[in-house]
Formats: structure tokens, sequence, C-alpha cells
């Protein structure tokens, strides 16, 4: 390497000489790609660089995938971990490990290329005190639910995730949406939303019965006809939403799945947000992510997960300093359960401070837990 070069350069190749790990090595050759001569004179050099990065990154992959099979999984398989996944979906270069680095603290490799990320990398974000997983995972694009690069594997991923993240690039966030929720519906995987409040059962008794019967918005008999000429002649139907022939569809296929979602648009501040209502966040997120705007960004991803944080405590005691993560509509009880099957045996009552109407109120065991309070178990 004769060509004239930056200092930069000089110092990133300091660092790749020193580099200990594969990790290392790759982040100093992205390094120097992008602070390497740009002129005529320096192509050599840069397609030196270019072979040694595709080199690594075809090791790296190569041994992440060995590793893989002597643990006994798939390379792309992710054990759930924390309190709760969380797992980042987008197109290429949409700046998913770049965000995953913020929320974890990791340095995992990002690159201004497509499929830098070609295996989960799993990490863990701190909130208040409690872990949750976070997963960045390679690309979706068009295709992957046709098999795309391993796109299969990627959407078996999301479908076992608790909520996902949609990392959109805000340049272009229409198309981008566009083909994540295609791919993801053609998967099975329907986001942004509960699953629907309708119960469909096979029944021990004769003849379909429906309750909710407001929310029909096909005719009765339609609805027994449809169920019938899906085998169920004898069914029980709770109605707590409206009910059309999709909806039907939907929910009688017991291969869709829901996640509820929040959207993250990265490189720019998108002209408009999407019309997705309150239940999703829509962040706008820049590289660098400071310390403050990150725990903003935290509490509003928190409630995608359906779950509450609250801080237990024994009688005379001080409140435990980090929270538990139970699920959000958790009572008194569910967390005594969550906490000691003998705790639960003995529990009679709670204090409560934050939700209840004065600090250190006595409620009873079917007592909802909010965010943030203080439960303290008595018996
Ligand atoms: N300006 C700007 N650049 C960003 C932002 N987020 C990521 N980038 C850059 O975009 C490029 C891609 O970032 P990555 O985080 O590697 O993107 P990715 O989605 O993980 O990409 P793949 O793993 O290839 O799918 C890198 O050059 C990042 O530095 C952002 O919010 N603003
Ligand atoms: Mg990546």
């Amino acid at each position: 390497m004769t060509t004239n070069v930056s200092l930069e350069f000089g110092v990133a190749k300091d660092k790749y000489d020193n580099a200990k790990t594969p990790q290392e090595k790759l982040a100093a050759l992205l390094e120097m790609k992008s602070t390497g001569p740009k002129h005529k004179g320096g192509e050599a050099l840069m397609s030196e660089i270019n072979t040694k990065i595709a080199k690594l990154k075809d090791e790296m992959e190569k041994e992440k995938a060995v590793a893989a099979k002597r643990s006994g999984g798939n390379a792309l398989s992710v054990k759930k971990d924390g309190s709760a996944q969380l797992v980042l979906v987008g197109l290429p270069n949409s700046g998913k490990t770049t965000f995953f680095n913020s929320l974890t603290g990791q340095k995992a490799v990002v690159g201004d290329y497509e499929f830098t990320t070609t295996l989960p990398e799993v990490g863990m974000m701190d909130f208040k005190g409690a872990r949750i997983q976070i997963v960045d995972l390679p690309a979706l694009v068009e295709g992957s639910n046709d098999g795309k690069f391993n796109g299969p594997q990627i959407l078996a991923v999301i479908r076992n995730a608790d909520a996902l993240l949609l990392v959109i690039d805000g340049r272009t966030p229409l198309s981008q949406y566009a083909v994540l929720k295609k791919e993801l519906n053609a998967a099975g995987i329907l986001i942004g939303k509960h699953k629907p409040q309708i119960k469909i059962t096979n029944s021990p008794f004769p003849g379909i019965s429906i309750a909710g019967k407001q929310f029909l918005k096909i005719k009765e008999e339609e609805l027994v006809d449809y169920l019938k000429g899906n085998g169920m002649y004898n069914a029980q139907v709770i109605l707590r939403e409206p009910l059309d022939f999709n909806v039907l569809a939907q929910v009688l296929d017991e291969s869709i799945v829901y996640k509820r979602m929040g959207i993250i648009f990265t490189h720019a501040k998108p002209k408009e947000l999407f019309p997705l209502g309150e239940e999703v966040p829509q962040l706008v997120v820049e590289k660098e992510v400071g310390k403050e705007e990150l725990e903003k960004i935290k509490d509003a991803l928190f409630p995608i997960l359906e779950k509450v944080y609250v801080y237990t405590k024994k009688p005379g005691e001080a409140a435990a300093t980090q929270p538990l993560i139970v699920d959000a509509g958790s009572t008194v009880m569910d967390i005594a359960r969550d906490v000691h099957k003998e705790l639960a045996e003995k529990v009679k009552y709670a204090k409560i401070w934050g939700s209840a109407k004065f600090d250190g109120q006595r409620v009873a065991l079917d007592y909802e837990i909010k965010n943030g309070d203080v439960v303290e178990f008595n018996w």
C-alpha cells in the first residue's frame, strides 16, 4: 500500500494491524474503506480493502454457522432471554444495527452497503434496571417470504417476537413500509394490531350460538354457512368487535399471528407520520442517540410490549431498586405468583404506592397493577 493516504486512513490502518478479533478487523476495514483515497490512483488499494472485507465477512459467517451447529441450533434461530424480546425489522441499510447499538450499547458492525448483518445479533437493553432482549436481524427484502436471503428463517424469528420495531429510512418511508408490510403479511404476520377480540370455538352443544350480534357486519346466516363450510357445525362465537368476512377468515386461520410494533425513522424525518393511531409509536432517531434521548425512546417503546414494570416490597423494607416486568393487566395475585409460589399461597392483601388513591393504600388481590407501582405484599 504505497498510495498517499489521509491521516484518518492511517489511524484506521493502525487499528486493523492491531485488531485481535474478526469483528475488530472488520470494523477497521470499514473505517479504512470510508477514509481511503477516492482518486484514481487509490483504486488498487480500495479494491484490496473490498476483497479483504468480503473475505472476512465470509469467514465470520462460516464461523458463526459452525458455532451454531455445535450448539445444536439453526444459525438464524434466537434463544429468548430477559423479560421480553423486541426484534428489529427493516430493509437493507435502513439503520437497524445502528439503532441496535444505541439501544444495547453494543458495537455490532454497521456498514454503508446492503446485508452488513447476515446473522441475528442479540443484545440486552437496560430498562430501569430490568433487561429486555433486543434482536438485530438481517434485512427483509421483496421476496423474503418466497425464500430470498434466508427470508423464511428471519420471518420465523419475527413470528416468535414479543413485539417488532420497524426500522425505516425516513427518506423513502412509504415504499419501505409497503415492502415490509407485504412480506410480513405474506408470512401470516399481521402488524400493528391486536388479535381481534373474537372467539370462535367448537362447542359440545349442538348448533351455533353467537354472543355480541351487534358486532356482525355480515348476515347471521352468512356466518353460520361459513362456519359450517369450515366443518364447524357446533360452535360458540363471542364477538367484542366488528366481524366481516375478512376478519372471520383471519380469526379462523390459526397460522396468523398479530404483533404490536413501533416505527423508527432513520436518516431523515419523514414528511409525515403514518396514520396508524397512538397504538403505534413513531419516532425519528439520530445516528448518534444521546443519553437523555435514549431514555425517552425506551419509555415511548415500552408500551408495545404490553407489559408493566412494578417494584415489589416487603413490609418494613425498602422497595426493590430493579423493577419486575409483568404482563399488562396483571393483578397483585399474578405478581405474587411471579415472585414465588409460596408468596402466592400466603399473601392476603397488598399496599400500593403509585396508581392507588393515596400512598400505601390497601388493595385486594385482584387489584390491577399499573406502570411504576410499588407493591407491598402482606400476609
Ligand atoms: N444519516 C444517517 N445515517 C444512518 C442512520 N442510521 C444508520 N445510518 C447509516 O446507514 C448505513 C447503514 O446502517 P446499518 O445500521 O448498518 O443498517 P442496517 O439496516 O443494519 O443494514 P443491513 O445490516 O445491511 O441490513 C450506515 O452507513 C450507517 O452509518 C441515521 O439515522 N442517519
Ligand atoms: Mg445491520
